[in-house]
């Protein structure tokens, strides 16, 4: 079968949109690291319909920081793709917006240089949470990669080391100013950013340090749509449809949503005119979509696992844990967090159900266990605080938590277990059971927050995983009362 490229768009298929410009003429003002499947159906998307409207400065140059797979995918198909919104009904676009993947190790000059040019108004991320090396909320400066940028800032390998860099050069050569925007799920993504980047600044080029203040802004967004690892089915399914092989298409369901903090420097992208929101506060927006819809999949996520469900939709089949996220989150988050005030957080959390119960995009629990000591943190532990904070013992958290432990030992034996503290965590797995919830609570963090000195919090979490262990997930619930 045909690969697809650019050859396709000039067919007129049913079913499918094209982009409605020229490749050639769109600018890729924007360079974005971490090309994903979540960057591919989100950021990427609302580029795409800039495009469509004739705002040709947005398309987007990748950077990948260290694969290369989705390069190898896209460059033989002009970096077109597929992006399938699978819902009710379900509708398939080609999409343009990206024109080029720079691989960051074999040229790291090259993604320097494209970082200076003054044609580079706003740079993205969606690097994943593992990306900003935090533990306990700080940049983790033992961490080898960030310590080697803050010894040597020539070879940068981090996504810290790589902005330093290119500050220093745009500040040299009198470079425009610059936004770059955190497109990951993280509380004060862009705090993170700029913590980072002025980390390495101070320690390299104090003077570009100065200059960043007034020429570089550092921005947080929301980002939401689920999107999930693309199937051999969804391939198909889009060869089907388009008569062409697309390498790597990428399916997500028929919500999107992205708010973003209100602070550009120099020219802002018009998101505003396909869909995205501009904020002056962020805060609470990224507040409740980690503490509601996040937390939320990763319990699904932990407890479909253990109960041998595949599929987040098929584990929130089950009454039993339906019942437990909805009844944990109205009692033991919603009352404990503030809303933005024109959003709803009961309908927004009930619309996060609808969507988890999407059967028609299946995604895996254990995608969304993967790198989960890097969530647990951000999704979890604010809310136990603040609930304990409020006079009550958020039980349900501690069950949570409970779970997820049971969880992390079960797919370390099974195999099944994809997170950057893995190896860690396989030295843990001859320690008592209290031990062993002792250190995954340190290794995430959890010392930093109030929850880890209450006695009857923790106790709580101690006992609800025996619970789990000897009964399991099913009968421990059967039991369970959420306070
Ligand atoms: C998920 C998210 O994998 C995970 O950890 O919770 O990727 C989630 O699907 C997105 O944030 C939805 O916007």
């Amino acid at each position: 079968m045909k690969r697809l490229d650019r050859s396709l768009l000039s067919n007129k298929l049913d079913n499918v949109q094209f982009p409605d410009y020229e490749l050639d003429s769109v600018k890729t003002n924007i360079v974005h690291f971490g090309v994903g499947n979540f960057h591919r159906a989100h950021q990427a998307v609302y580029c795409h319909k800039l495009l469509n409207q004739g705002e040709l400065d947005w398309g987007i140059t990748g950077v990948s920081l260290r694969a290369t797979p989705m390069f190898d995918a896209l460059a033989p198909q002009d970096f077109l793709y597929t992006e399938m919104t699978l819902g009710d009904t379900s509708q398939i676009n080609i999409i343009g917006s990206i024109r080029d993947i720079l691989i960051a190790p074999d040229d790291p000059q090259k993604v320097l240089a494209l970082l200076t040019s003054n044609n580079t108004k706003v740079v993205t991320t969606t690097i994943t949470e593992k990306g900003y090396y935090l533990a306990s909320n700080a940049i983790d400066i033992a961490h080898e990669e960030v310590a080697n940028d803050l010894a040597d800032a020539q070879n940068p390998k981090t996504i810290y080391g790589y902005l330093a860099a290119a500050i220093e050069l745009r500040m040299k050569a009198k470079a425009d100013p610059l936004t770059i925007v955190c497109c990951d799920n993280l509380q004060g993504g862009g705090e993170h950013l700029e913590k980072g980047t002025y980390m390495v600044l101070e320690k390299h080029y104090p003077e570009a340090a100065l200059w960043a203040k007034t020429n570089i802004a550092f921005v947080s967004s929301m980002v939401d749509r689920v999107t999930p690892a693309t199937s051999e089915k969804t391939k198909c399914k889009v060869a089907d449809e388009l008569g062409v092989y697309d390498e790597w298409p990428v399916a997500a369901e028929p919500f999107t949503q992205w708010v973003i903090e209100d602070k550009f420097i120099g020219e802002r992208p018009p998101f505003d005119k396909v869909g995205a929101e501009f904020v002056d506060s962020i805060h609470l927006f990224e507040q409740m979509k980690l503490r509601l819809l996040n937390a939320s999949h990763s319990i699904i996520s932990a407890m479909g696992y253990l109960v041998g469900d595949n599929f987040v939709h098929q584990a929130l089949a089950r009454p039993a844990i339906f019942n437990f996220v909805e009844q944990m989150v109205t009692k033991q988050v919603l009352p404990v967090i503030s809303i933005p005030a024109d959003a709803d957080g009961n309908q927004y959390f009930a619309d996060v159900i609808k969507r988890f119960e999407n059967s028609h995009l299946p995604y895996r629990v254990l995608q969304v266990g993967t790198d989960s000591s890097q969530k647990v943190a951000q999704r979890w532990y604010p809310s136990i605080d603040d609930g304990l904070a409020n006079q009550l013992i958020p039980n349900g958290f501690a069950f949570a938590l409970a779970a997820w432990a049971c969880y992390i030992k079960q797919a370390l034996e099974k195999g099944d277990l994809n997170d950057p503290l893995k190896a860690v965590f396989s030295e843990l797995l001859e320690e008592q059971p209290k031990d062993f919830i002792n250190s995954l609570l340190v290794l995430t963090g959890a010392e930093k927050f109030n929850f880890y000195q209450n006695s009857v919090f923790i106790n709580y979490v101690n006992d609800y995983y025996q619970h789990i262990t000897e009964h399991g997930l099913l009968q421990a619930l059967a039991s369970f009362t959420i306070k």
